[in-house]
């Protein structure tokens, strides 16, 4: 793979809204990932692997738990921080930024507002410095898009509870510690429970033969009577509503790091047109593919401008489940748009794995689909602004 000369694009100066702090994190996360993942990460890609060896590299940064508590192990940082670490992981990799998404969103987030102390105190501190690592099962075999009909169930035995069923597409879930399990007890309802690796008949069979995210490891968690401790479930929330409250964490970190992978083709393919030489002059002086630069940086810059605000949003506990839903599906689509197109650019040398762009746009087929679909999100939107729901 070429050296990583990624200088990030800011068209309208939009460093000017963040503070030293933001600016200080993403740096250090922007050298990090320049330093720690770019060197390796086509290799890790190739033989569909995630690099374990930078789990510890990822806490330093504060990539697990950013803005969980410093009492817990946590940064502490706002929610702009937290976008702008997931912005530069994924300008390294969606596989990345989907292990420190799944880690910081829909491992601590859930045992941070759903836990106990005890339970905080036990896994918070662990997860936050990579000692421990973690994954979220919510979606089965025959329910993703529609979690609410899922089958693994719990039942009550007195003194712990005994679980069954399977999820699958969980990232993570080959090497994980502890899983944050969503099941239904006997009355149908949804509960989390923490799961560790080790219990008695959980097993984590990896899924193979991916032709996206390929440095991010996925895999299945079956449960055939596992005997789960009564203080492993995380009593403070249940319904739907429990993990749907996870993703909203995920899916916002989501929308700020494909703009990640988008900067990076941009910036990939503005490089290569000055250089590329073609009936005698640079690629990037022919009107077609300046329209291609100028489009991609007009859409990065307006997805830019919608994070940033979103982020304000969440940081005054203002924000809707809604606006995140438009905020991942814009810039999910933005982004794979944009490496399509980048692809282009590059003529031949686009599919290699000399550049980064043909892994971005295979990697983010799966983050258009991860977290709810395209359509789930635009449904979303679509019951806001009517009051009329489509799924039901
Ligand atoms: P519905 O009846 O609308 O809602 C059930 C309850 O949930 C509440 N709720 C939310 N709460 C918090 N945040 C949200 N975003 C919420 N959306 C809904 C709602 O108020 C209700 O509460 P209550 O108290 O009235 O019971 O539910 P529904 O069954 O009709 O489904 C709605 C729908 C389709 C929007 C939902 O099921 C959905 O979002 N489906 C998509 C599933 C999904 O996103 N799966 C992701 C799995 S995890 C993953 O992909 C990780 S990838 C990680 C990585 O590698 O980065
Ligand atoms: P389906 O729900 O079967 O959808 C198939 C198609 O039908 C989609 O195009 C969808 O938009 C459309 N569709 C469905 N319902 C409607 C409707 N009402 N109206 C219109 N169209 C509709 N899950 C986890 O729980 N944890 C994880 O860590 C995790 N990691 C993942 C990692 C990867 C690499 C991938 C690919 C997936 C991961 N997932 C994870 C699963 C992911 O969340 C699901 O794949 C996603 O929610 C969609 O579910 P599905 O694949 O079953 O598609």
């Amino acid at each position: 793979m070429k050296p990583d000369l990624f200088e990030a694009p800011d068209y309208y100066n939009l460093d000017d809204l963040l503070t030293e702090e933001h600016k200080l994190v993403r740096d250090a996360a922007r050298k990090w990932v320049k330093r720690e993942v770019s060197p390796i990460i086509e290799e890790y890609a190739q033989k569909a692997e995630f690099p374990t060896q930078i789990i510890k590299g990822l806490a330093e940064i504060g990539a697990f738990g950013s803005y969980i508590p410093e009492e817990y192990g946590g940064a502490g940082l706002d929610q702009i921080s937290y976008g702008l670490i997931m912005q530069e992981l994924e300008r390294g990799d969606s596989g990345i930024r989907s292990t420190a998404s799944v880690q910081s969103s829909l491992v601590m987030y859930p045992i941070w507002k759903y836990g106990t102390e005890e339970q905080r105190k036990k896994y918070l501190p662990k997860l936050a410095s990579g000692e421990l690592m973690g994954c979220f099962g919510l979606t089965e075999p025959d329910y993703g898009s529609d979690p609410a009909g899922m089958i693994s169930n719990f039942k009550d035995m007195g003194d712990h509870f005994l679980l069954n069923g399977a999820k699958m597409w969980i990232s993570n879930a080959p090497f994980a510690d502890i899983a944050i399990v969503w099941a239904k007890n006997e009355e149908g309802r949804i509960h989390g429970l923490i799961v560790e690796r080790g219990m008695e008949g959980f097993s984590t069979p990896e899924t193979h033969n991916k032709w996206s995210l390929r440095a991010s490891a996925t895999g299945e968690l079956i449960f055939d009577n596992v005997k789960i401790p009564k203080k492993n479930l995380l009593p403070e929330k249940s319904g739907l509503g429990a993990p749907l409250g996870c993703l909203d964490s995920a899916r916002y970190g989501i929308a700020w790091g494909v703009i990640g992978a988008a900067m990076d083709c941009y910036d990939t393919a503005l490089r290569y047109s000055k250089e590329r030489i073609q009936f005698g002059k640079p690629i990037g002086a022919f009107q077609l593919q300046q329209k291609k630069l100028a489009e991609m940086i007009t859409e990065i810059t307006k997805a830019q401008l919608l994070t940033w605000r979103l982020g304000v949003l969440r940081n005054e506990g203002k924000v809707t489940s809604p606006q995140i839903s438009m905020a991942k599906r814009n810039n999910v689509d933005m982004a794979i748009n944009i490496a399509r197109e980048a692809r282009q650019i590059l003529g031949a040398m686009g599919i290699t794995g000399e550049y980064s762009i043909m892994r971005h746009s295979m990697n983010l087929e799966s983050v258009i689909t991860y977290e709810g679909t395209h359509d789930i999100h635009l449904l979303i939107t679509g019951m806001d602004i009517t009051g009329l729901n489509a799924f039901k």
